[in-house]
């Protein structure tokens, strides 16, 4: 007897590569059937079987007040009545840039574009048309959306597979791609001065999210500012994951740490296909069309894709307990898995900051990427599957960060620990 999700996967397979429109969703590398999608609420996924799932992918971040919210499904309908794009300006535009500009340090500009990878992919090639040179640094295990610069030695689907070279990447594009251990700070000052003049970018996710939840070590962001005021680097954070999720101001607020460009993806949309990049307005006013670094697209400052981020980062704004609360809710997940995972008595980590955490089976200290790929994946795999059978949808890949709604209750918290309880011990 197949379920509606393994017919639907089996379907999918003979229309769309690997049946999925973005890798980690096929479940590769945990093995099984993918879970097939029909609807969700507040904290809850419900499949097309029928089956209610506690999620904690909340879409890859940017659900943080919960699936379907109120607000933001009304905005978009009532703006979906005067169009779905117009590929003209529009003053909701104006709105949410202003807006963007006053929740976020360091931006004077903003330039909205229709998914994280634009965001990251513009940010470096305004940066090396600001600066000159062609080289850009980045770390292991960290991803920035699929543009070619940015797939070497890579986090997320590409760690999630193990894809250490990429067909169609050309050699020219991973030679101007230097990449260094994340928190090794030593490594990057050794590139660098072996580059002297040559790196454009130094890009890094503030809180790794893409090898399971990785916390940047103390000073180890303000080593890079450091290095980048010397050298004339651009220095950018890609908050496509931290950006309003751990802060209304993103990493920079939480963490005390100034950009010159900064890049933001689904969250800014609250769901919808949204990027934006923005900076100073020294290194911003390089974009065409007030300077000659082009960038473009039919779909960027898309009505309905603005109107659901303005309504959910409006939220945020004026509800700053939110945070507070979301952080709360995942400091007491951690602690509930703690003592299960103590009492189990197999080793683990758990790395946490704000609302994003994540399980290593380890029996070292997971800060890096060779530290999150030593760690017993196998166990991962079987821990997902025993967690997913009782109705919490984890991420599909120990490379991956949970990420916590505010919708989850107590309650909902309290089940996820007790099932991992028994998952535990029914997986090792
Ligand atoms: N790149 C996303 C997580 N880091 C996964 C996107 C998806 O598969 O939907």
């Amino acid at each position: 007897m197949y379920t509606k999700s393994e017919q639907l996967f089996e379907r999918a397979q003979q229309s769309i590569p690997g049946g999925v429109n973005s890798p980690v969703r096929a479940f590769k590398s945990v093995g099984g059937t993918p879970v097939f999608m029909k609807s969700a609420k507040g904290a809850y996924l419900f499949d097309a079987d029928g089956n209610r799932y506690i999620d904690y992918i909340a879409s890859w971040g940017p659900m943080i007040l919960g699936h379907a919210y109120e607000p933001v499904v009304k905005a978009i309908q009532e703006k979906a009545l005067g169009s779905t794009s117009f590929g003209a300006p529009t003053e909701l535009e104006i709105e949410m840039a202003e807006l963007i500009i006053s929740m976020v340090p360091n931006v004077d500009l903003v330039r909205m574009v229709s998914s994280g990878t634009e965001a990251c992919m513009s940010s470096i090639r305004l940066a090396r048309g600001y600066t000159g040179r062609n080289k850009i640094l980045k770390f292991e295990g960290h991803y920035h959306g699929h543009a070619d610069s940015f797939l070497v030695k890579a986090g997320s689907g590409l760690a999630t597979f193990n894809i250490q070279t990429v067909p169609g990447i050309t050699a020219g594009v991973a030679n101007d791609t230097l990449t260094a251990a994340y928190n090794d700070l030593a490594a990057v000052k050794k590139i660098v001065a072996e580059h002297k003049d040559e790196i454009a970018a130094i890009i890094t996710e503030p809180v790794a999210g893409n090898m399971g939840c990785i916390l940047p070590a103390p000073g180890f962001l303000e080593g890079l500012r450091t290095i980048c005021d010397e050298e004339g680097i651009v220095f950018i954070l890609d908050e496509v994951m931290t950006g309003f999720r751990l802060a209304a101001g993103g990493a920079q607020q939480k963490l005390n740490i100034k950009a010159d460009l900064v890049t933001y993806g689904k969250v800014i949309g609250g769901g919808m296909p949204v990027g934006a990049f923005g900076g100073k307005r020294e290194i911003m006013q390089h974009i065409a069309p007030l300077g000659n670094v082009y960038q473009a697209g039919t779909l960027s400052g898309n009505p309905i894709a603005m109107i659901a981020g303005f309504t959910m980062l409006t939220q945020l704004k004026n509800n700053p307990a939110i945070y507070a609360e979301l952080e709360a809710k995942t400091i007491y997940l951690r602690n509930g898995l703690d003592e299960v995972l103590k009492a189990w008595g197999h080793p683990y980590i758990i790395n946490q900051f704000g609302s994003m955490i994540s399980i290593h089976f380890s029996d070292h200290a997971v800060t890096d990427f060779a530290t999150a790929a030593a760690a017993n994946n196998e166990l991962f795999k079987k821990y997902f599957h025993a967690m997913l059978k009782r109705g919490i949808y984890l991420p599909p890949s120990a490379f991956e960060s949970w990420f916590l709604n505010n919708a989850l209750s107590y309650a909902d918290l309290d089940e996820t620990i007790s099932k991992t309880k028994e998952s535990l011990y029914e997986t090792a």
